[in-house]
C-alpha cells in the first residue's frame, strides 16, 4: 500500500482559476444557502472559515473579507490522509472498486478488504482480499469468477456475510448478477466464499433471464430465530405476474452446505414502467444497537409515489420479516423533469434510527421559475421509523463556500461512517458534479450536529468523472477512527476502468 499526499495548497492562500471558476458559476447557479422545499433545515450559517482555509486546502472564493472569516469559522475543517489500493496486475477494463466490503475472512483477528473487479477476464470477473492488518499492496488472494462462462460480472457487490459456517472467519457473499443459470442470459447467481474452502453458489428459485439475482446481497438475522439469512436482490425478476419490478429472495445455510430458500419479498407497488422499478438493486440492514438487524430496508429507485409516476420509494422491513413492508419513505421534495426519477435510495447508509438515501437525479429548486435538473442532495431520515421530522436535505450549498448545478448528481454515494468529534457516525454526501468547473465534491457532516456546515474533501485530482462506487468504512487499519473505503472503478488513463481504491484515514 502507498500512503499519498495529495497536493494541498497552503492555508489561506487563494488559487485565483478557482476563485474565477466560482464566480462565473455563481452568476450561473443557486446561490448558497437557499432551501428546499419541505426540507425542515435551517440554511447554512453566511461565511465561514476563510481565514482557516477550508478544509481539504480549498481557500474561500475573494468576496470573503478577512475580518469577516476570522471572526466566524463554523465550517468543519478535515484534512485527512490518503492511501491507494491499486488494481495489482492493472488490467484496463477491470472495474476493480465496483464494490467493497471490510471483513475478517481468513479469521485470524485483523479486518481484511475485499474488493470487487466485475470486469475482469473478460467481464467474467473477480473478488480481490487485501490480508490487514497490513493491507500490503502486494497480500492479497484473488479469487476468480467461479463461473467460466462470459460477462456473469462476478463481484458487482461484494459484501460481508458474518459467520455463516460457524468456523473461524467470516464470510464473504459476491454477486455475479449476469451470470447465465438454466440456460438463462442474467438470471444471476450469488456465491458465499469461504477461505481455506469450495464457495457455496445460491441461484433463484424461479430463475428468470434479466432477473439479475445477485444485483445485491446483505446478510443477518431477518427472522429472529438465531439463524443468519442471506438476503438476495434481483432487480429485474418478476414481482407480480407480467411485472418485472424487482424481487428479494432469503436463503440459510444448513449442515452439509445445503442451501434453504426462505421468504421471497416482492415489489409492492411497481410503477407501471416495471422494467424502472429496480427493486432490491440495493440492501442494506439498519442495525440495532447491539448489532443486530432491526429493519432491512429495499429501495426501489422508480416505484411511483402519489405526487410523481416514478418518484422512488425505499422500502422497510421490519424484522423479523413479513412479506409486506412496514413503511415506505419517499422524498419530500417535489421534482420537476417528468420520466426521470430522483433515484432515491440509489445509495444508502443506515446507523440505527437514521438512515442517510442519496437522491443524485433530484432537480433543486431554486428561486426563479426553474429548478437545477439533477443537482442532486442526500437525505437524512431520523426516529424508530425514520419519521421524526421531515427528512434534512443535505445539499452542496450546506458549505458556505459551495454552490450546485444541474447535473451536479450530488448524493451520488453517501455514507454514515465514525470520522470526526464524538463517535455518533457522521454523514458524507460525495457528488460528481460533472458540469461545475469547481470539481468532485466530498461534504463530511459531524453526526452529532447535522445542521452544521459540513467539511469539503476534494478527493484525488486524477479520481475518474464517476469515482465513489465501491463505497465501505469500518475500523480496517487498528485505531484510530473508521477508514472510509472510496472504490474508484472507471479510475485509469482515459478512464479506461483498471480502478482503485482509495482510503480516507480521518
Ligand atoms: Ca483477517
Ligand atoms: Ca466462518
Ligand atoms: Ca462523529
Amino acid at each position: 500500500m502507498f500512503p499519498v499526499n495529495p497536493t494541498r495548497r497552503p492555508a489561506g492562500r487563494a488559487n485565483p482559476l478557482r476563485a474565477l471558476a466560482l464566480m462565473l458559476l455563481l452568476a450561473g447557479c443557486s446561490g448558497g444557502g437557499s432551501n428546499a422545499p419541505g426540507g425542515g433545515d435551517p440554511p447554512p450559517p453566511p461565511g465561514g472559515s476563510g481565514g482557516a482555509g477550508g478544509s481539504g486546502g480549498d481557500p474561500p472564493p475573494p468576496t470573503e473579507s478577512p475580518a469577516d472569516s476570522a471572526e466566524q469559522s463554523p465550517t468543519l475543517s478535515l484534512a485527512p490522509s490518503f492511501t491507494i489500493i491499486d488494481h495489482p496486475y492493472q488490467n484496463p477494463g477491470s472495474d476493480f472498486g465496483v464494490s467493497t466490503c471490510i471483513l475478517d475472512f481468513d479469521g485470524d483477528g485483523h479486518a481484511d478488504l475485499a474488493v470487487g473487479a466485475e470486469g475482469e477476464d473478460g467481464m467474467r470477473g473477480a473478488v480481490y482480499v487485501f490480508w490487514g492488518p497490513e493491507l500490503r499492496q502486494d497480500s492479497f488472494v484473488r479469487i476468480p469468477a467461479v463461473a467460466q462462462e462470459m460477462a456473469g460480472l462476478f463481484g458487482h457487490d461484494v459484501r460481508n456475510g458474518g459467520d455463516l459456517d460457524g468456523l473461524p472467519g467470516d464470510e464473504l457473499l459476491v454477486g455475479a448478477p449476469e451470470e447465465r443459470t438454466d440456460g438463462l442470459d442474467s438470471a444471476g447467481a450469488a456465491y458465499v466464499l469461504f477461505e481455506g474452502a469450495a464457495p457455496l453458489r445460491i441461484v433463484s428459485c424461479e430463475p428468470e433471464d434479466e432477473a439479475w439475482f445477485g444485483t445485491s446481497l446483505v446478510a443477518g438475522d431477518f427472522e429472529g430465530r438465531g439463524v443468519s439469512q442471506i438476503a438476495v436482490g434481483a432487480r429485474g425478476a418478476t414481482s407480480a405476474p407480467g411485472v418485472r419490478g424487482g424481487r428479494v429472495e432469503l436463503f440459510h445455510l444448513g449442515p452439509f452446505g445445503l442451501v434453504h430458500p426462505g421468504r421471497v419479498l416482492s415489489n409492492p407497488n411497481p410503477s407501471t414502467d416495471a422494467s424502472n422499478g429496480n427493486f432490491g438493486r440495493l440492501l442494506v440492514v439498519e442495525p440495532d444497537a447491539h448489532g443486530e438487524p432491526q429493519n432491512l430496508i429495499v429501495p426501489a429507485l422508480a416505484n411511483p409515489t402519489p405526487e410523481h409516476g416514478d418518484g422512488g420509494l425505499v422500502y422497510v422491513f421490519s424484522v423479523p420479516l413479513s412479506s409486506t413492508p412496514s413503511f415506505a419513505l419517499q422524498s419530500p421534495l417535489l421534482h420537476w423533469e417528468a420520466g426521470t426519477g430522483t433515484r432515491l435510495g440509489m445509495v444508502l447508509d443506515a446507523t440505527p434510527h437514521r438512515l442517510l438515501a442519496g437522491a443524485p437525479r433530484h432537480d433543486i429548486e431554486v428561486a426563479g421559475p426553474t429548478a437545477l435538473e439533477n443537482a442532486g442532495c442526500a437525505l437524512l431520515f431520523e426516529g424508530p421509523e425514520f419519521d421524526l421530522a421531515p427528512p434534512r436535505v443535505l445539499r452542496r450549498s450546506d458549505h458556505p463556500f459551495e454552490v450546485e448545478c444541474t447535473l451536479d448528481l450530488n448524493g451520488y454515494g453517501v455514507a454514515l461512517a465514525e470520522l470526526v468529534g464524538s463517535d455518533v457516525p457522521d454523514l458524507v454526501m460525495f457528488g460528481l458534479n460533472i458540469h461545475s468547473k469547481h470539481g468532485m465534491s466530498i461534504l463530511v457532516y459531524d453526526g452529532e450536529i447535522p445542521s452544521a456546515a459540513p467539511a469539503f474533501i476534494q478527493p484525488l485530482p486524477d479520481s475518474s468523472g464517476h469515482f465513489p462506487e465501491g463505497i465501505c468504512h469500518g475500523q480496517l487499519v487498528p485505531g484510530g477512527r473508521e477508514e472510509l473505503v472510496v472504490g474508484d472503478a472507471r479510475y485509469g488513463p482515459g478512464e479506461d476502468r483498471r480502478g482503485r481504491v482509495v482510503l480516507f484515514q480521518f
